[in-house]
Protein backbone atom coordinates (compact mmCIF):
# COMPACT_ATOMS: atom_id res chain seq x y z
CA UNK A 1 0.00 0.00 0.00
CA UNK A 2 1.53 3.46 -1.26
CA UNK A 3 1.49 5.61 2.33
CA UNK A 4 2.26 9.31 0.77
CA UNK A 5 -0.93 9.58 -1.10
CA UNK A 6 -2.83 8.42 1.85
CA UNK A 7 -0.66 10.91 4.60
CA UNK A 8 -1.69 13.72 1.76
CA UNK A 9 -5.19 13.02 1.67
CA UNK A 10 -5.06 12.81 5.73
CA UNK A 11 -3.68 16.15 5.10
CA UNK A 12 -6.04 17.84 3.01
CA UNK A 13 -8.88 16.17 4.63
CA UNK A 14 -7.58 17.29 7.85
CA UNK A 15 -6.50 21.29 6.79
CA UNK A 16 -10.76 21.17 5.01
CA UNK A 17 -12.01 20.18 8.27
CA UNK A 18 -10.46 23.03 9.81
CA UNK A 19 -10.81 25.40 7.20
CA UNK A 20 -14.73 24.25 7.61
CA UNK A 21 -14.70 24.67 11.16
CA UNK A 22 -13.10 28.20 10.72
CA UNK A 23 -15.31 29.32 7.99
CA UNK A 24 -18.32 27.99 9.22
CA UNK A 25 -18.71 27.26 12.89
CA UNK A 26 -15.95 26.87 15.79
CA UNK A 27 -15.46 23.68 16.45
CA UNK A 28 -13.51 22.50 19.83
CA UNK A 29 -10.26 20.62 19.43
CA UNK A 30 -10.94 19.08 22.60
CA UNK A 31 -14.82 18.08 21.89
CA UNK A 32 -12.50 15.64 19.12
CA UNK A 33 -12.32 12.66 20.86
CA UNK A 34 -9.16 10.79 21.04
CA UNK A 35 -10.05 7.67 19.18
CA UNK A 36 -11.12 10.48 16.40
CA UNK A 37 -7.28 11.17 16.55
CA UNK A 38 -6.14 7.97 16.41
CA UNK A 39 -8.23 6.76 13.63
CA UNK A 40 -7.24 9.72 11.98
CA UNK A 41 -3.30 8.59 12.40
CA UNK A 42 -4.14 4.81 11.89
CA UNK A 43 -5.56 5.67 8.81
CA UNK A 44 -2.39 7.70 7.69
CA UNK A 45 -0.55 5.26 8.24
CA UNK A 46 -2.94 2.64 6.18
CA UNK A 47 -3.70 1.27 9.79
CA UNK A 48 -7.54 1.49 9.47
CA UNK A 49 -9.68 1.14 6.23
CA UNK A 50 -11.34 4.27 4.27
CA UNK A 51 -14.65 3.04 5.68
CA UNK A 52 -13.99 3.48 9.07
CA UNK A 53 -12.26 6.72 8.41
CA UNK A 54 -15.51 7.78 6.54
CA UNK A 55 -17.60 6.71 9.70
CA UNK A 56 -15.10 8.72 11.93
CA UNK A 57 -15.92 12.07 9.83
CA UNK A 58 -19.38 10.99 9.68
CA UNK A 59 -19.57 10.60 13.64
CA UNK A 60 -17.89 14.19 14.55
CA UNK A 61 -20.61 15.53 11.98
CA UNK A 62 -23.56 13.74 13.52
CA UNK A 63 -22.23 14.74 17.22
CA UNK A 64 -21.79 18.39 16.01
CA UNK A 65 -18.46 18.43 16.50
CA UNK A 66 -17.53 19.36 12.52
CA UNK A 67 -20.83 22.21 12.28
CA UNK A 68 -22.12 22.31 8.51
CA UNK A 69 -24.50 25.13 8.31
CA UNK A 70 -26.92 24.67 5.60
CA UNK A 71 -27.72 27.32 3.06
CA UNK A 72 -30.82 28.63 3.46
CA UNK A 73 -32.09 31.26 1.30
CA UNK A 74 -33.06 34.89 3.21
CA UNK A 75 -36.57 35.20 3.45
CA UNK A 76 -37.50 38.67 2.23
CA UNK A 77 -38.27 40.61 5.51
CA UNK A 78 -40.43 43.35 5.53
CA UNK A 79 -38.08 46.78 6.39
CA UNK A 80 -38.65 49.69 7.58
CA UNK A 81 -38.91 53.02 5.36
CA UNK A 82 -38.71 56.76 7.01
CA UNK A 83 -40.37 59.48 6.19
CA UNK A 84 -38.48 62.61 6.99
CA UNK A 85 -40.62 66.04 7.53
CA UNK A 86 -38.07 68.50 6.97
CA UNK A 87 -37.09 71.61 8.73
CA UNK A 88 -38.96 74.20 6.95
CA UNK A 89 -42.24 71.84 6.07
CA UNK A 90 -44.59 74.30 8.05
CA UNK A 91 -43.45 77.16 5.43
CA UNK A 92 -46.23 77.31 2.76
CA UNK A 93 -43.26 79.15 0.47
CA UNK A 94 -40.10 77.06 1.28
CA UNK A 95 -39.21 73.37 0.01
CA UNK A 96 -39.23 71.12 2.84
CA UNK A 97 -40.90 68.54 0.99
CA UNK A 98 -42.11 65.40 2.73
CA UNK A 99 -38.27 63.09 2.46
CA UNK A 100 -39.42 61.22 0.10
CA UNK A 101 -42.08 62.97 -1.27
CA UNK A 102 -43.68 59.69 -2.62
CA UNK A 103 -42.13 56.44 -1.09
CA UNK A 104 -42.16 52.98 -2.70
CA UNK A 105 -42.18 50.01 -0.63
CA UNK A 106 -43.45 46.54 -0.93
CA UNK A 107 -46.59 45.49 0.84
CA UNK A 108 -45.98 44.65 4.68
CA UNK A 109 -43.49 47.28 5.50
CA UNK A 110 -43.65 49.67 8.47
CA UNK A 111 -43.09 53.29 7.94
CA UNK A 112 -41.92 55.48 10.39
CA UNK A 113 -42.70 59.06 9.81
CA UNK A 114 -40.44 61.72 11.89
CA UNK A 115 -40.56 65.53 12.39
CA UNK A 116 -37.49 66.72 11.55
CA UNK A 117 -39.21 70.17 11.78
CA UNK A 118 -39.29 73.01 14.64
CA UNK A 119 -43.13 72.76 15.09
CA UNK A 120 -45.28 70.44 15.33
CA UNK A 121 -46.96 68.23 12.40
CA UNK A 122 -49.12 65.25 12.41
CA UNK A 123 -50.15 62.63 9.65
CA UNK A 124 -53.67 62.08 8.31
CA UNK A 125 -54.66 59.38 5.96
CA UNK A 126 -56.89 61.21 2.53
CA UNK A 127 -58.85 60.54 0.27
CA UNK A 128 -58.48 61.01 -3.44
CA UNK A 129 -60.44 64.60 -2.70
CA UNK A 130 -57.95 65.42 -0.13
CA UNK A 131 -60.38 64.09 2.94
CA UNK A 132 -59.58 62.97 6.25
CA UNK A 133 -59.84 59.11 6.37
CA UNK A 134 -59.20 56.48 9.60
CA UNK A 135 -56.68 54.64 8.03
CA UNK A 136 -53.51 55.84 9.80
CA UNK A 137 -53.52 59.21 11.71
CA UNK A 138 -51.18 60.28 14.23
CA UNK A 139 -51.42 62.48 16.94
CA UNK A 140 -49.72 65.95 16.90
CA UNK A 141 -45.40 65.04 16.62
CA UNK A 142 -43.51 67.38 18.43
CA UNK A 143 -39.65 68.07 17.18
CA UNK A 144 -37.96 64.07 16.88
CA UNK A 145 -41.38 62.45 17.40
CA UNK A 146 -42.27 59.72 15.76
CA UNK A 147 -45.64 57.82 14.14
CA UNK A 148 -45.52 54.65 12.80
CA UNK A 149 -47.97 52.63 10.05
CA UNK A 150 -48.06 48.97 8.54
CA UNK A 151 -48.99 49.30 5.43
CA UNK A 152 -50.34 45.78 4.51
CA UNK A 153 -52.10 46.39 1.35
CA UNK A 154 -51.44 47.52 -2.31
CA UNK A 155 -52.18 51.01 -3.31
CA UNK A 156 -51.68 54.70 -3.35
CA UNK A 157 -52.01 56.35 -0.43
CA UNK A 158 -52.30 59.87 0.12
CA UNK A 159 -51.59 62.04 3.55
CA UNK A 160 -51.16 65.49 4.31
CA UNK A 161 -50.46 67.52 8.12
CA UNK A 162 -53.94 69.29 9.24
CA UNK A 163 -51.56 72.16 10.73
CA UNK A 164 -50.50 72.79 6.80
CA UNK A 165 -52.80 71.33 4.62
CA UNK A 166 -50.77 71.98 1.38
CA UNK A 167 -47.94 69.54 2.47
CA UNK A 168 -49.58 66.52 0.81
CA UNK A 169 -47.42 62.86 0.91
CA UNK A 170 -47.55 59.70 -0.97
CA UNK A 171 -46.81 56.10 -0.19
CA UNK A 172 -46.99 53.73 -2.42
CA UNK A 173 -47.20 50.15 -1.82
CA UNK A 174 -46.89 46.92 -4.56
CU1 LIG B 1 -47.63 70.26 9.54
Amino acid sequence: MNRLPKVASVLILVFSISIVSLSINFANAESVPEWVKNTALWYGEGIVSEGEFLNMIKFLIENKVIVLDSIVEPIPQAVNSQIIIPNGNFDVTGAGFYSPLNLEIPAGTTVTWVNDDSVPHNIQSIDAKGKVIQLFNSPPLNTGDRFEFTFDDEGVYKYYCSFHPWRVGLVTVS
